[in-house]
């Protein structure tokens, strides 16, 4: 048996998002941002994700807005910081809701009530020396940004970004040092409506639409790591990914092609971008395939290179196993990413695929491809958990998950690959971000809110809570 071992310092923490913890939608003037509009349940919420024509309207007589009141970490943040201080946290991922500070996103000075907001988490970590990993834009474009511009398919956007990073940058430059830009940002031709902030108005336009917004994100992403470097020197701002290996579902070379045009497509493609500053070469046949037209500026592709990311922060929860010819059964095997069933491995209770040796893959595919730092910034596993009579919530599969892939990440470090940290997703109970539900739960910190909103929000530590703890206390030795 092999012995763990993670670098002095490693960033041991958890990850969340704005909008699927802090509720307060509409308190300490912030404007309404796309996840205000998105409906809870899994059926309202995936359908349209991936569907056509979404008209960005509230309808609280068909549909429930379980992210209006988060887990409501805007009042209570300071009973959840001392409860990931008391598991040991080095780090802290959260995102900042850009309309809290820009309500409309459009406006020429930022909201002041919504920077003191997040002065105040930080300084509620810093009581613990935690330090925060700060998310730009996590699935929360403001919606008058959507509804007038049409998201980030409209260049405008580049410039009401600047204008948000730059206040951020100024406003934080004492208390933030790791920053990430834009969250998942290679999701976005999958699902445009989360990351680009539109929803296609066809198929035909889908992927035209979907790779143009890119290139605006990553114009203004390299524009945030250069406001970032000048305005916070020592700060590192990293590119965020989804990232699953594809794997070929046989050895049939037809379907390992196939596999590897995916997996350049989706897993390399933004991070060619990102971390080399270059559009890669393969990327120009499937754009002249796929009738994909990027109008760019003059300048666009320099500040691209000058603007490359420090480092790599990805979410792992899945790996992909595909072939080139599916029938429709085997289309759709739940793995939020496509691909088709992988005899080997289990899912969870929503279809995904568990694969720790893929965290291991996806490890070093990226440090063989770039040699630069790299971050998990999200895994875990969302399960149904149980309330026993005493108050005790058993979690072991939790717990088997992590570990699981903890012990992968111990190989790849190991194999050669500089990890800075390790931030397990929705380390407190929050809203789901692709079903909208409660019920699909992550946390080491059980939080009392059901499905329909009843609850009392009351905190509670499962098992996996003090499972972590030691985990982080004995860096990672002790599983
Ligand atoms: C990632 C997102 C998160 C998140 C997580 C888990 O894609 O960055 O915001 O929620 O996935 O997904 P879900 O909440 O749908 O289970």
């Amino acid at each position: 048996m092999m012995t763990v071992k993670f670098p002095e310092g490693f960033l041991w923490g958890g990850a969340t998002a704005a909008n699927q913890l802090e509720g307060a939608y509409q308190e300490g003037g912030k404007g309404l941002n796309l996840a205000d509009v998105l409906p809870g349940g899994k059926e309202n919420r995936l359908k349209l994700l991936s569907s056509t024509g979404f008209d960005f309207e509230i309808d609280k007589s068909k549909y429930t807005y379980p992210n209006h009141e988060g887990i409501d970490f805007y009042h209570r943040y300071k009973e959840d910081i001392a409860l990931f201080a008391e598991m040991g946290f080095k780090t802290f991922r959260l995102s900042i809701a850009w309309s809290r500070i820009f309500p409309n996103g459009d406006e020429l000075e930022p909201n002041e009530e919504g920077l003191a907001f997040y002065d105040r988490v930080f300084d509620e970590l810093a009581k613990y020396n935690i330090e925060p990993l700060v998310t730009i834009a996590h699935y929360e474009t403001p919606l008058h940004l959507i509804k007038e511009y049409g998201g980030w398919r409209n260049r405008k956007l580049v410039e009401f970004f600047e204008r948000y990073v730059t206040v951020l940058f100024n406003r934080y430059k004492d208390k933030v040092k790791y920053w990430l830009t834009f969250n998942e940002i290679n999701g976005a031709t999958h699902m445009p409506l989360l990351g680009l902030g539109f929803s296609p108005e066809s198929e035909e336009t889908r992927l035209q639409d979907s790779f143009q917004g890119l290139h605006h994100q990553f114009v203004a992403s390299a524009k945030a790591v250069q406001l970032g470097h000048e305005i916070i020197p020592g700060s590192q701002i990293g590119c965020m990914l989804i990232y699953a290996p594809v794997y070929s579902f046989d050895s049939n070379p037809e379907n390992v092609m196939y596999a590897q045009q995916e997996a350049r497509i989706f897993n390399n493609f933004c991070g060619d971008v990102q971390v080399r500053g270059e559009y890669p070469s393969f990327i120009d046949r499937y754009f002249r395939e796929n009738d994909v037209n990027i109008k760019m500026e003059d300048g666009d592709l320099a500040l691209i290179k000058e603007g490359t990311v420090d480092f790599i922060s990805f979410s792992y929860y899945m790996s992909r196993t595909d072939k080139k010819n599916k029938t429709p059964e085997e289309i759709g095997q739940g793995n939020l990413i496509g691909g088709v069933k992988n005899p080997f491995l289990k899912a969870s209770d929503w279809g995904w695929e568990i694969d720790p040796i893929g965290l291991r893959i996806a490890l070093n595919e990226l440090y063989d491809r770039y040699q630069v730092p790299l971050f998990v910034v999200e895994n875990g596993l969302g399960a149904y958990d149980k309330v026993e009579e005493d108050g005790s919530i058993n979690d072991d599969y939790r717990i088997d998950f992590l570990r699981e892939h903890i012990k992968a990440m111990g190989e790849a470090v190991d194999d050669g690959v500089e990890l800075m940290g390790y931030t397990s997703w929705g380390c407190i109970d929050l809203v789901s971000a692709s079903s909208g539900e409660m019920s699909k739960r992550y946390g080491f910190i059980y939080v009392d809110k059901l499905d329909d909103g009843s609850g009392s929000f009351e905190r509670s530590r499962k098992k996996s809570f003090y499972w972590y703890k030691n985990v982080i206390a004995t860096n990672g030795e002790e599983l």
